[in-house]
């Protein structure tokens, strides 16, 4: 079976600036969109908001700097976008619910959460339906993820040691580090086993080995004769003794 012939991944993105996620228009991912591989649907949070400035922040309990998102508009976004509000299933086996099928997972980007890693890319790459819950201002009121966790399995993440101004940024890393790993995303049926933060057979993931094309020699810096012998047993002894040397410089907490 290629990609085109599976469901695709569903994608929820529940958002206070829709306009940002553009971006997943645009190159490879816009492509496996269209090829049906991925179906991304973008909302926008203010639509679950009542009142007339459709406000989504407030400031936080306790006192401290700037502003966070308020439970109600989200409550109801995820509800509707994921399914499974309380009140709807209430009274009924879950089998009963017309197109029941399991939850979506909803993934929460906060700088104040787990590392996502190229492992959850793989594992959530298999799911049927993720929902992607961005947040700005300090963030987003804790018992949303309290409350929808009663229902379906929640992810609060962080894409790296640093702060961004909002979750945006970071929904679009991890969308394109998931939908790449479709079957058909790359045009091969063949998934990347051979890269960076993937484990090895011995269960060893390192950073990628140096890469060079043509010309031979470029700027008096020569391509490692290796490459050039033909002798596929060498090229990847090479690249296996290049890997290593490279994460022990850049990231030698990947050899623990
Ligand atoms: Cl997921 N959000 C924000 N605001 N900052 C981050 C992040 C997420 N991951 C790293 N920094």
């Amino acid at each position: 079976m290629t990609g085109a012939d599976a469901a695709p991944l569903r994608i929820d993105v529940i958002t206070i600036f829709p306009a940002y996620f553009s971006v997943l228009e645009v190159s490879l991912l816009g492509k496996a969109r269209e090829r049906g591989l991925v179906d991304v649907r973008v909302h926008d949070l203010r639509n679950w908001t009542e009142d007339v400035h459709r406000t989504v922040d407030d400031s936080p309990y306790g006192g401290g700097p700037g502003m966070l998102m308020r439970p109600e508009p989200w409550g109801k976004a995820i509800d509707e976008v994921a399914g499974g509000a309380p009140q709807e299933a209430e009274g009924r086996a879950l089998d009963d619910v017309a197109g029941a099928s399991s939850p979506p997972r909803l993934v929460i980007p906060t700088p104040s959460g787990r590392l996502f890693t190229q492992q959850d890319a793989v594992a959530w790459a298999q799911d049927e339906r993720l929902v992607f819950a961005p947040a700005r201002y300090e963030g987003i009121d804790a018992r949303v993820a309290a409350d929808a966790s009663r229902r379906m399995p929640v992810e609060e993440v962080s894409i790296g040691d640093y702060v961004l101004a909002g979750g945006e940024a970071a929904v679009v890393v991890m969308i394109e580090a998931i939908a790449r790993l479709l079957p058909g995303f790359m045009g091969n049926a063949e998934s990347p086993v051979t890269e960076s933060f993937t484990p090895d057979a011995g269960g060893a993931a390192l950073l990628e080995a140096p890469a060079y094309t043509r010309p031979a020699s470029w700027r008096g810096l020569d391509v490692p004769e290796v490459l050039l012998s033909g002798d596929h047993a060498a090229v990847a002894r090479w690249r296996e003794e290049a890997a290593r040397r490279r994460t022990a410089q850049y990231r030698p907490d990947l050899l623990d």
